[in-house]
């Protein structure tokens, strides 16, 4: 596919555009592909032999099969032995999934879901340590009944706190230079956390018309969200930009209660506003539009998605590519979040 001095460039192919991957295995493809992700109230349907993570929603808005979102990587990559995960990787990056079922009842006080993100964090960060991926640019966070309440506590702040401890047991910051993430809610499954790694650093974004979740107020949780609006990675010759989900919050509020339409435009807005930071990051001579980037929408009730694919399409070109999932956002009064990818050609590093 290309030089291996030229490094590692990766390429996420839409699952609305593809052809289907998930059914024809091919060798070539497979050395190549990084890792999966399928969605869908079924059973995946998959037998690719690379990580693949599910997501148990429904895409909405979709008549005809498709297929998987595709992360293909221009240098091969190989398998990561490890007892935690199913891993593949390469000189430069490292993708996997983690999967744990919520341990019953409580432990020593702590419930299940704190219990299992702590012991998940621990696991993935045990994996980037041992094959010398030490940052976390993207993790990508998946639980059933997000919004629920057990154990006298809502789960996401639930998976909030053992994320946390999960990241601090690991030597991990809290704060400052965190991962990008989003943390939605889904009809089934396990706990399911796909992850992104590399061995350098990312700039971690926010957005001025936010607080950073990792200061929020005490009313969302004692032990706050873990993660930055985005992470800006750079490979040999290419910049990365992964785009946290994001919502129609303003500080920490969230806005326009009851109005997905009104919701789908502040993201919109928080949207910009992150790109407008990567833009005073990037070593790109263009700059990052909304155009650019590849976005994931999850929506709460499928009778919105008409309203919100107007809106969203209103701002893309036309021959955007957007998957719309039916999904649970993590506060009971967001109707839409919204993350993305977007990727450029640089010149490369100097010193490779
Ligand atoms: C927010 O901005 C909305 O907990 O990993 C967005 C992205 C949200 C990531 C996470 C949560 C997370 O607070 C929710």
């Amino acid at each position: 596919m290309q030089d291996p001095k030229d490094g590692t460039q990766l390429f996420v192919s839409s699952p609305l555009a593809l052809t289907d991957h998930t059914t024809s295995r091919s060798s070539a493809l497979e050395n190549h592909l990084l890792g999966s992700i399928s969605f869908g109230m079924g059973r995946p349907n998959t037998n690719l032999n690379v990580p693949c993570q599910h997501i148990h929603a429904a895409a909405l808005h979709l008549s005809e099969h498709i297929g998987a979102e595709n992360w293909l990587s221009s240098s091969p990559l190989r398998k990561i032995e490890d007892a935690s995960a199913n891993c593949h990787g390469n000189q430069d990056i490292l993708w996997g999934v983690i999967e744990l079922p919520e341990s019953l009842g409580i432990q020593d006080g702590t419930p299940p879901l704190d219990h299992s993100a702590r012991a998940a964090y621990q696991q993935l960060f045990g994996i980037l340590d041992r094959h010398h991926y030490p940052y976390l640019w993207r993790a990508w966070n998946y639980m059933p009944d997000i919004t629920g309440i057990t154990h006298g506590q809502e789960r996401y702040q639930q998976f909030n706190a053992g994320r946390q401890k999960g990241f601090a047991a690991s030597a991990r910051a809290v704060t400052g230079n965190v991962p990008a993430a989003c943390a939605i809610g889904v009809h089934g499954g396990p706990l399911s956390i796909a992850f992104l790694a590399g061995r350098k650093p990312t700039i971690a974004l926010e957005n001025p018309r936010q607080i950073s979740a990792y200061n929020y107020p005490d009313q969302y949780g004692a032990l706050r969200p873990t993660f930055s609006r985005a992470s800006l990675a750079t490979l040999h010759r290419q910049e990365l930009l992964l785009l946290s989900g994001t919502a129609s919050i303003l500080g920490h509020a969230t806005t326009h209660i009851g109005d997905v339409a009104q919701q789908t435009q502040e993201t919109l807005r928080n949207i910009q506003a992150v790109l407008d930071q990567a833009n005073l990051h990037t070593q790109s001579s263009t700059a990052y539009q909304l155009h650019d980037l590849q976005l994931r929408a999850y929506v709460r009730h499928a009778k919105d998605i008409d309203v919100v694919r107007r809106i969203v399409n209103s701002n893309m070109k036309s021959n955007a590519q957007v998957l719309y999932l039916n999904a649970d956002i993590c506060r009971q009064d967001l109707d839409i979040e919204i993350e993305g990818i977007a990727w450029k050609t640089i010149a490369p590093a100097s010193n490779p």
